[in-house]
């Protein structure tokens, strides 16, 4: 079978799996076990108050088109933030996957024309810089998803 692109259907733009957000309590407990039990070490950390994370980012492995792929750790800064919600419904574990773009807004409005909500009228700011919509979890099989424009 080829991977080649079916190209009836519109390019979305995107060219990877950036990230895997992690839900998780305690940061710095989740840095350890991650550094312990497989040796990632954090390449990026900060505190996002916009979207109520204080959040690490661990490097997996770069990617062909120059990008990398992430672990991305994320504790609730305020239990009514998104995470702050889904800890208290869910407990810990994986919030949400990211797909990595050259061009959020193009590749946003590619998949919104498809008819998934897009959450963010306009891009917001993301990880080191970068710029970030999500989409809604109902209209992709109950997994929330990120599209990201990356600065690294
Ligand atoms: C909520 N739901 C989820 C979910 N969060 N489903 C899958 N994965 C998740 N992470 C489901 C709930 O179970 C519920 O389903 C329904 O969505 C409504 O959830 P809610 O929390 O009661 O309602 P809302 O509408 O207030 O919030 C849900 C929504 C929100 C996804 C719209 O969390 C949101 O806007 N998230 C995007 C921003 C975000 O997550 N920021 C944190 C990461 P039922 O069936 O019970 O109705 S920031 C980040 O990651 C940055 C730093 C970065 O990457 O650089």
């Amino acid at each position: 079978m080829s991977n080649a692109p079916d190209r009836a259907v519109p390019f979305s733009g995107l060219t990877r799996l950036d990230h895997v957000g992690i839900a998780c309590r305690d940061l710095d407990a989740a840095v350890e076990f991650y550094r312990s039990t497989y040796g990632f070490e954090v390449e990026h950390e900060e505190v996002n108050e916009e979207q109520g994370v204080r959040e690490a980012m661990l490097r997996i492995n770069g990617t062909d088109d120059g990008g990398a792929t992430y672990l991305q750790l994320l504790e609730p800064t305020r239990p009514d933030s998104p995470v702050g919600k889904f800890l208290e419904r869910n407990g810990e574990g994986v919030h949400h996957i990211a797909f990595g773009t050259g061009d959020v807004a193009a590749s946003a409005a590619e998949v919104g024309g498809r008819g998934v909500r897009v959450l963010d009228a306009a891009p917001r700011r993301g990880t080191a810089g970068s710029q970030i919509v999500f989409l809604h979890p109902k209209d992709c099989g109950g997994v929330l998803t990120e599209l990201v424009q990356s600065t690294r």
